[in-house]
């Protein structure tokens, strides 16, 4: 498949190729997605290119502990580095504050482009997620970019996360194209979809005060008032 953006997608590659270090960022409040693009594009840059340097920067968000971890970077290791944000609607959302002390900054997005705050930025919401988009970013690199198992996991992990399990609208034929494509790899595929649904003892038990107190009125709509007494409770 060709989306017509083949000029952005080389000057990417082109960007990736340059340089020596390369930081990876995604937004605040992580999701599979975000976590998937960030950690699969990392892990697919280091066996592309076994001699470069790659971080993954963020809060650590210990529930996607099961994608992969962030890393510390020193503040000075960025001027000299290419900073890629995944996921990230606007420069507010971006999780680790160092992200404009690259020497040169890249966003790949498949949300509206409210924001460009990137030297380089490639957004699209034709994808159904960032994790697709890096996906598509590999078939389209001439072989410069390869995926291995865990790269092709932690994608897989964003497109369910972002699909809702190829629930949403958002999921096309490309996405499953994708998913197919990534199975491949021979990741354990159901593990990572249960994991999608596990949820923490406290969002259970919000869930639960949700379904037990919302009211349904005879149009259809629901709705709940929630204040902040309850959600610290
Ligand atoms: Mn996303």
């Amino acid at each position: 498949m060709n989306k017509g953006n083949e000029a952005i997608i080389q000057q990417i590659l082109s960007e990736i190729e340059k340089y020596q270090t390369v930081i990876i960022q995604r937004h605040r409040d992580a999701d599979p997605d975000a976590i998937g693009s960030q950690v699969g594009l990392a892990q697919l840059l280091r066996i592309s290119y076994p001699h470069k340097t790659i971080y993954t920067v963020g809060e650590e968000e210990p529930i996607f502990d099961w994608i992969g971890k962030m890393q510390s970077v020193e503040e000075l290791t960025y001027s000299n580095a290419l900073v890629i944000v995944v996921d990230t609607p606007s420069r507010e959302r971006i999780s680790g504050s160092h992200y404009f002390l690259g020497a040169q900054t890249i966003k790949i997005d498949h949300h509206v482009n409210m924001d460009p705050f990137a030297d380089l930025n490639w957004t699209d919401e034709s994808f159904s997620s960032a994790s697709e988009m890096i996906y598509y970013l590999v078939a389209h690199s001439k072989n410069h970019l390869k995926l291995d198992k865990n790269s092709a996991r932690c994608l897989y992990a964003g497109i369910v996360g972002d699909t809702g399990r190829f629930l949403y609208d958002d999921t096309s034929s490309y996405t499953f194209f994708v998913a197919s494509k990534l199975l491949e790899y021979g990741f354990d595929a159901p593990t990572v979809n249960r994991f999608e649904e596990d949820m923490s003892p406290k969002v259970a038990k919000l869930m639960a005060y949700v379904l037990q107190n919302v009211t349904i009125l005879d149009s259809g709509l629901a709705y709940i008032i929630l204040n902040q007494q309850i959600l610290q409770k």
